[in-house]
């Protein structure tokens, strides 16, 4: 009896240990890598898209190779180049700018490796080039701005002078939130832009761009139109500094609802916020498991957002999570 157990227990053991050995190999095996290009660390959102990126691929298990363009495209170019020589199983980047993709994600496409796009588009003729995007829709976010902008003036008789604060030329949010506004405010010839130039996405350049913008038109400026909270924080900067009263003698006009955009909303220097979410990370991380699946995934994924105006402001920021 007794040397039938242990024969027994040590069949067990050695039939558990066989099973363990084996699952940890083909989960091993099995691991998905990927390799993310991301723009660089201009801003607030951007910080938190890193984050969310590298927990959720943490969560997912998913092997991450992970590197910083800092704004450069050809550094994402040579990232991507990268990842192909290594072989991962799927590539997926945020484009710096949208034109110039075509040569590179050919050679992805050549060796085999899926691309999922995220945050920011690509301008191809040829869409097989990547599987899937995931992101906001940044023309309908500069409509959002250009409208609550038509509702806050519809009993002014104008003219309102717009100061725009572009972000990263050529880049997709860049263009299309100067495209949404235009849209909106160009049926109506009392909106006019009387200034408009790039500030990176950064505070820094934000802020440069404002105190030129302050000593050429001064009070002339009705509304600033910044493509991101960073660059708002630094036209406030900006502006106290030449003695204008932001969110008072001008409307300010921000995109992202970072953190920063919410304090600055509470005290009364950002008018409204056109939520931008960062927090892309655990929709790629499934996206990718389901590229590497064989699973079909829509072409564009849509991030689910809205419009903060600054007296909501106070009671939403407990609950923001960028
Ligand atoms: O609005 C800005 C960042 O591509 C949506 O990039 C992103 C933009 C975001 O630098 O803050």
């Amino acid at each position: 009896m007794r040397l039938i157990s242990r024969l027994a227990f040590a069949a067990f053991v050695s039939t558990a240990l066989t099973f363990a050995a084996g699952t940890s190999a083909s989960a091993q095996e099995k691991q998905i890598t990927l390799g993310f290009s991301q723009v660089g660390a201009e801003s607030a959102w951007r910080t938190a898209n890193t984050v969310s990126v590298k927990s959720a691929a943490k969560d997912a298990g998913i092997n991450l190779k992970f590197s910083d363009a800092q704004q450069k495209q050809e550094n994402q170019i040579r990232a991507i180049r990268s990842f192909i020589a290594q072989k991962v199983n799927v590539i997926a980047f945020s484009p710096v700018v949208e034109s110039g993709w075509e040569p590179v994600l050919n050679e992805a496409k050549a060796a085999h490796i899926p691309v999922i796009l995220t945050d920011r588009a690509v301008d191809v003729k040829d869409t097989s080039l990547y599987v899937t995007m995931i992101g906001s829709d940044f023309l309908e976010e500069g409509r959002r701005a250009g409208r609550w902008l038509e509702e806050r003036y519809k009993n002014e008789p104008g003219p309102i002078n717009i100061a725009e604060l572009q972000g990263t030329v050529g880049s997709a949010p860049a263009n299309d939130r100067h495209a949404g506004l235009m849209e909106v405010v160009k049926k109506d010839p009392k909106f006019k832009i009387i200034a408009s130039q790039s500030g990176d996405f950064t505070l820094a350049g934000g802020k440069q761009v404002m105190e030129a913008f302050a000593k050429s038109y001064g009070k002339q400026i009705n509304v600033v139109y910044a493509h991101n909270d960073d660059m708002a924080l630094g036209a406030i900067q900006a502006m106290e500094e030449a003695g204008i009263k932001p969110g008072k003698d001008v409307t300010v006009v921000s995109f992202d609802a970072t953190k920063g955009g919410f304090e600055a909303m509470i005290a009364g220097k950002i008018n409204v916020d056109v939520e931008c979410s960062p927090l892309l990370g655990p929709q790629l991380m499934s996206a990718v498991k389901d590229v590497v699946a064989g699973k079909q995934v829509p072409k564009r994924i849509v991030t689910n957002e809205t419009v903060f105006p600054m007296n909501v402001a106070a009671q939403t920021l407990p609950s923001r999570k960028y």
